[in-house]
């Protein structure tokens, strides 16, 4: 059993104090949603398996009570194997299935192009001891000099919100990706926003989009757990003429996106497939 309610958390952080890592940022939310306080050993990309003594390189890691449990999901499995009668993170194995090939959609998605507009905020907001091996490791990772990789990216950023509805088609009919109340997939998913939030020195979403109600309310959960000054503001994006609509105004349509409740539902789509004036009320 935790100790004093506490599991030690190893972050991953960059000068400014908030997290990175969209793995810790999950992990944070995870012990969270459990109902335990964070007990953060601070740090950032250099020196981890020194901080750790050894037992990794990559993080999250926590120590529950002496055990140490390494890697973001195998935490999560922990957590609810370990805690049973606290709120379940991962009710059922569809929700983790579903969960990684949303994930790996949105890392596709989002993280990648961010990524490329956003990499030398990411190396210039780490720790000073770590900017040599960022610069090095990410170089090395992208094939190019970071003051490249960032070249156009005015053209890349308001890509990036049309390719979010189907994010927003989920919300529209549901509160969470949990349902009523969130869980570990609207952790996974906000992770993505917060490691953004981290490292935007620009915004990546309109005012107006139709996500920023699940955003704010996530990045709101457990004590504002994703408010920490550190992070910038991800709403603001300002469309220059000719970008793309942002997002489907009026939400989107159609047999995916309504439930048919009988022919008053489906009239006005009945009536535009047969070419007929729809009818009036
Ligand atoms: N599968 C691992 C991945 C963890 C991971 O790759 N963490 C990155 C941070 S995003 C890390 O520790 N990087 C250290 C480095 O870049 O040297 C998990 O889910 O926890």
């Amino acid at each position: 059993m935790a100790k004093d309610n506490k599991i030690t958390l190893y972050d991953l952080a960059l000068a400014h104090g908030a997290t990175i890592s969209p793995f810790v940022w999950a992990t944070k939310y995870a012990i969270a949603h459990k109902g335990f306080e964070l007990d953060i050993v601070p740090g950032g990309f250099t020196g981890i398996p020194e901080r750790t003594g050894g037992k990794t390189e990559r993080l999250p890691a926590i120590v529950d009570d002496g055990k140490w449990v390494l890697d973001s999901w195998l935490i999560a499995e922990y957590l609810d194997e370990t805690y049973p009668d606290r709120p379940t993170l991962i009710p059922h194995p569809s929700v983790k299935a579903l969960t990684q090939g949303m994930e790996a959609w949105l890392w596709n998605t989002a993280i990648g192009p961010w990524m490329t507009c956003f990499i030398k905020q990411y190396r210039d907001r780490s720790l000073p001891q770590d900017h040599e091996y960022v610069t090095e490791s990410r170089e090395r990772m992208f094939g190019r000099r970071i003051e490249d990789i960032i070249v156009g990216r005015e053209e890349r950023l308001p890509k990036v919100p049309p390719t979010l509805q189907l994010m927003r088609n989920v919300l529209a009919e549901n509160k969470w990706f949990g349902g009523e109340t969130p869980n570990y997939a609207d952790y996974r998913l906000l992770a993505v926003f917060l490691f953004t939030a981290a490292v935007a020195d620009t915004p990546v979403l309109t005012d107006d989009d139709p996500l920023r109600d699940w955003i704010e309310r996530g990045f709101d959960l457990h004590g504002g757990l994703g408010r920490h000054p550190g992070l910038s503001p991800i709403f603001g994006l300002q469309l220059r003429e000719g970008d793309p609509e942002p997002f489907v105004k009026g939400g989107a349509k159609g047999g995916l996106a309504s439930r048919n409740t009988g022919p008053q539902s489906t009239a006005e789509e009945t009536a535009r497939m047969k070419g007929e004036p729809a009818k009036a009320d």
